[in-house]
């Protein structure tokens, strides 16, 4: 019998594979390769470059992760957001369901929207909604030059090489500081604290030098490099968390909003030394 497998690589000698019933795409565009499987355990699996980006199984601990957590360390309650990356509309359909009133939505790669459109409708439908505004363009450029206000800025972004190298860095976290209001906050992805440490360290030492306040958190995403991923979220002021009754949903809690800033030592120490 022949089985099939998609394994993303995390080094010489270290793989996470999944068993696939069928690869329903493989499309390589001006930035990406950009595919989709249909797996055994975790339904449909994007993976941009060789990493894997969501499935449908587990695509909600990264999606209220990265929404959830800034939405209640806003001063007040925010109305408007702008994602970054994110072109498979997960990050902006949570927003939408905390009452967001303007989104906007900055993807480099068409192909990204296009592909979910297909293969991820429920997320991707986010785009359909007058509130949000999808541009395609580069997320760099437009943290320059646009003069509009946000209460929350999420950088959704793939792992810090290729088109994503540009988003963890301190001219790029200038240029977003620039685009956040009064008091409010921005959060990037950061990697795997265990096998991508630099990731964690670039995103952390470039807004701990443009940002007055940064924490660190983390959650568990199963498909991911090791299972245990890291944001980092800064503001201009101090970061605290509203005080106001905070929702469940199927990750997120109001004890993971808690805990998920309780880190690990080696964590710790690794912030420490950057
Ligand atoms: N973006 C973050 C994915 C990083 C995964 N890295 C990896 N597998 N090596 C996810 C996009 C979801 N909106």
């Amino acid at each position: 019998m022949i089985e099939n497998w998609f394994s993303e690589r995390y080094s010489d000698n270290l793989q996470l594979s999944f068993r696939i019933k069928d690869q329903l795409l493989s499309v390589k565009t001006d930035f990406q390769r950009i595919d989709l499987f249909d797996t055994y355990d975790f339904g449909k699996l994007l993976t941009i470059d060789g990493t894997v980006q969501l499935t449908d199984r587990d695509e909600f601990v990264y999606h209220e992760m990265i929404t959830m957590v800034p939405y209640y360390f806003t001063k007040k309650k925010p109305e408007k957001a702008l994602i970054i990356g994110g072109g498979d509309g997960g990050a902006a359909k949570t927003l939408l369901g905390l009452g967001f009133k303007r989104i906007v939505n900055v993807e480099i790669d068409s192909q990204v929207v296009e592909v979910s459109k297909r293969f991820f409708p429920e997320l991707s439908s986010a785009f359909d909604d007058p509130k949000v505004e999808l541009i395609i363009g580069d997320g760099i450029k437009y943290a320059k030059t646009s003069d509009e206000k946000f209460d929350v800025v999420i950088i959704d972004s793939t792992d810090p090489v290729g088109p994503a190298e540009g988003l963890f860095n301190k001219e790029f976290y200038k240029g977003v500081k620039n685009l956040i209001s009064d008091r409010g906050v921005v959060v990037s992805q950061s990697g795997s604290p265990f096998y991508q440490p630099n990731a964690l360290k670039l995103a952390y030492s470039g807004m701990k030098e443009v940002f007055d306040d940064v924490r660190v958190y983390t959650a568990f995403i199963p498909t991911y490099p090791s299972g245990f991923w890291s944001f980092t979220m800064a503001s201009s002021g101090t970061l605290s968390p509203r005080n106001e009754e905070v929702k469940s949903m199927q990750y997120f809690n109001g004890e993971v909003l808690e805990g998920s800033f309780k880190l690990p030592q080696f964590v710790r120490e690794l912030l420490k030394k950057t």
